[in-house]
């Protein structure tokens, strides 16, 4: 097992969902960290929180993933204070509406395309460099079972996830030679944010996503991380696909019982 201890995580979206979960699970393992988001106050009430609580250093960094200069100046800042992030998770991203690509919002499949590809794309082509230069370390992409297989309804942002499928394989294969390893961490049905974002604060219809059913919580996806997180230097876990057990496909679930 490779310690997390005194290492640098660099993790996008972290106000939230499985990018909160996992900022806490690598803090009580010792792992300093690196957040990013848009919500200000979330963002420092956590960075206060996790020094406080585990003595770890935190940096924050309030911003979007959609704006490349914002995504240039966090690098030119991590480097300014000699810091190479040991492990980046590409995390941030959000589903924005569901309906037939023929009634799609043109400025929803904007807002994922940018955020889900294009922020990712950002981050990485910011970060990487400062990561090859030490010659060790490790891309984390939270890409999603959506990434695998095409539901109704769900065209662009299912196209997004399986860019970001691509994605990391193409950063794999670019890596060769170096000591940097890439996996994606694709989770399926999960109880976070994301289906109020989805739906526009919709309470009801988000509520609707997870009924009948134990979905993953965020701190499954987070322990998934940690795992792929810790394996030792010459094993690179290229993806790994999680479901909950009362899923067996995006199309297959269980909803006549509490798993
Ligand atoms: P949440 O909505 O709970 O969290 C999303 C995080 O992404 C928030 O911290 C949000 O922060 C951040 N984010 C969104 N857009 C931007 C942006 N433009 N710039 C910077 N940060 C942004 O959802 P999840 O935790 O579920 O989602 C995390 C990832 O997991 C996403 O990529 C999602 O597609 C993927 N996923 C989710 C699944 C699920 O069922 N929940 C299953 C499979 C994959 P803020 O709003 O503060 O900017
Ligand atoms: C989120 C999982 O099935 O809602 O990526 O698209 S799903």
């Amino acid at each position: 097992m490779n310690t997390l201890h005194g290492k640098w995580a660099l993790i996008t979206g972290s106000t939230s969902g499985f990018g909160k979960a996992t900022a806490e699970l690598f803090a009580e393992k010792g792992c300093s960290l690196i957040l990013t988001g848009r919500r200000a106050e979330r963002l420092e009430a956590q960075q206060h929180i996790l020094e406080e609580k585990y003595g770890i250093k935190v940096l924050s960094y309030c911003f979007d993933v959609r704006d490349l200069n914002k995504c240039a100046e966090l690098a030119n800042d991590l480097q300014h204070r000699e810091i190479a992030p040991d492990i980046l998770i590409n995390n941030a991203g959000l589903a924005a509406g569901k309906s037939k690509i023929q009634d799609g919002l043109i400025q929803d499949w904007e807002e994922m395309i940018d955020t889900n590809i294009k922020g990712l794309l950002y981050i990485t082509r910011c970060i990487l460099p400062l990561m090859i230069e030490r010659n060790e370390g490790q891309v984390i992409n939270v890409g999603s079972t959506a990434g695998h297989i095409v539901y109704p309804e769900g065209n662009v942002y299912n196209a997004t996830k399986f860019a970001v499928k691509a994605l990391n394989e193409a950063i794999n294969l670019d890596l060769v030679g170096t000591g940097i390893k890439c996996c994606s961490v694709d989770p399926g049905a999960a109880e976070t944010e994301f289906s109020q974002v989805r739906f526009k604060g919709d309470e009801e219809k988000a509520a609707k996503v997870y009924e009948g059913y134990m979905p993953l919580q965020a701190k499954d996806v987070a322990d998934v991380i940690l795992y792929v997180a810790t394996t030792p230097p010459h094993v690179n876990i290229t993806n790994i696909v999680v479901y909950p057990t009362a899923q067996r496909s995006v199309y297959v679930i269980d909803r006549n019982k509490e798993a």
